[in-house]
């Protein structure tokens, strides 16, 4: 073939198609849409009840229907049990993950966006209210020296259980069956778009190993393998990183920088009384507000969007609407999704009470309206009363507009620099030619 032939074939060769730009990434201390919209994750931890056989709860299409389209919320953290996924070792039981990927797949086509949650509690089944990880993944001797504290999380300190998680962080062999847990599922979920990232493990117990010395090295290893074998699957699935379960208690995280991207710190807010089950005092307000604000400040020094991946509290608790006001107004002012705990059926902290009724007093702070996806940089938002503020630095290289999610209701908005439309669940804004800043108000009739 000559040289001219040879030339003009291959500029006949159209250029490659450039990669689709990812559905979600994260920049400048936000995840990102498509559009280049900042995407706050608001909704509820789908559910407590995951963490015993059969792995599952009640949920069907018209509780997510529920969630998206009364309660305004956009996300669910679904929680899955790798004891469920992997009861025996090498063995998994696909009978269940198919039934995670159908209910992920209820969830997304309500218009919820999931991410999943490998939960672990107390190490795992092997000890009396614990759950998560495998019986076969710690010696048998643990179990059977086991002696439960009614406070839950004080067995935590307990001998068996800090000698399973000391065993587990020694272990490359046993955190590689997790990774490969984690590629089994990923590779299942990677079909559907509304399946956004995965938590590789709920509050991580640090065992023997100081907590942030354990974060900057084991955790971050093993968060590395299982962002590295989830993204084999999907490329741009987001990772929700959880500090150790020390960082609920007040200690700041060790947790490094990944240099992987798409990165979403997930750490939890609870006060600690309330945890207790001493109730909310109110005086405590501006010291929850204050930990969330630190919370923010370690997303920002790693280049991290934040989403708490949980708060909440029991409804039956003195002063818990005081509590779940806070916790919005936290999660408002450091600009941080945030996901319920949880969506079941209980006398505790459920969404709803045995009896399937909602929750009033909890629903009160959970449903209220938030900022949805940004068309430029987010300022703080806040609710007082009956009238919701948000301000935000609009972005005119993008052309989607802000939205703004709310829960069922009649509201009205007003704008200053900006036009707001109340229309089918949301408020849709758009900044005036040339606005530096945008205030919107919404207000609940
Ligand atoms: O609300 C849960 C409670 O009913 C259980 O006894 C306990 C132990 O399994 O877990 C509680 O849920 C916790 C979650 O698993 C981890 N973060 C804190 C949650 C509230 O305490």
């Amino acid at each position: 073939m000559s040289r001219l032939l040879l030339l003009l074939l291959v500029s006949c060769v159209p250029p490659p198609e450039p990669p689709p730009a990812p559905a979600f990434s994260v920049a400048r201390g936000f995840i990102r849409d498509r559009e280049g919209r900042a995407l706050i994750l608001r909704g509820a931890n789908v559910s407590g009840h995951h963490k015993q056989p059969p792995y599952l709860d009640f949920h069907a299409a018209d509780d997510f229907a529920r969630m998206r389209t009364e309660w305004g919320m956009n996300s669910v953290r679904f929680l899955v049990s790798w004891a469920g996924l992997e009861p025996v070792r090498d063995t998994y039981d696909d009978v269940y993950a198919d039934e995670v990927v159908r209910r992920v797949k209820l969830a997304t086509d309500a218009g919820l966006l999931v991410f999943v949650d490998m939960h672990q509690d107390l190490y795992g089944v092997g000890f009396a209210g614990g759950n998560g990880m495998p019986r076969w993944t710690c010696d048998e001797a643990n179990y059977a020296n086991y002696r439960p504290n009614p406070l839950w999380f004080l067995n935590y300190t307990s001998a068996p259980v800090t000698a399973c998680f000391d065993a587990f962080w020694k272990s490359r062999d046993l955190q590689g069956k997790l990774v490969a847990a984690w590629s089994h599922l990923a590779e299942r979920l990677a079909g559907n778009p509304g399946w956004i990232g995965f938590d590789p493990l709920n509050e991580p117990y640090w065992g023997s190993i100081p907590p942030d010395v354990l974060e900057a090295n084991r955790l971050a290893s093993l968060y590395r393998d299982i962002i590295a074998a989830v993204r084999v699957h999907r490329a741009d699935a987001l990772a929700f990183l959880e500090p150790t379960g020390s960082r609920n208690l007040g200690v700041p995280t060790g947790l490094p920088t990944f240099a992987e991207g798409g990165i979403v710190y997930a750490p939890h807010s609870y006060d600690g009384d309330a945890e207790q089950g001493l109730g909310f005092d109110p005086a405590r307000r501006q010291l929850l507000i204050d930990e969330v604000a630190e919370l923010r400040a370690e997303a920002d020094a790693r280049g991290a969007a934040l989403v708490l991946g949980e708060y909440g509290g029991m409804a039956a608790n003195p002063g818990i609407g005081e509590y779940m006001d806070a916790e919005y107004a936290a999660a408002g002012q450091a600009r941080a999704g945030a996901m319920y705990w949880d969506y079941s059926k209980n006398d505790g902290y459920g969404l709803l009470a045995a009896d399937g009724s909602p929750k009033p007093v909890l629903l009160a702070a959970v449903a209220r309206p938030y900022p949805e996806r940004i068309a430029g940089e987010p300022g703080a938002w806040s609710m007082d009363g009956a009238t919701f503020r948000f301000t935000f630095t609009p972005d005119f290289t993008v052309k989607a507009p802000t939205l703004i999610a709310l829960p069922a209701g009649t509201f009205t908005a007003t704008c200053e620099t900006c036009t707001a439309t109340v229309q089918g669940g949301q408020v849709e804004v758009v900044a005036a030619a040339g606005a530096q800043s945008c205030s919107v108000t919404v207000t609940r009739e």
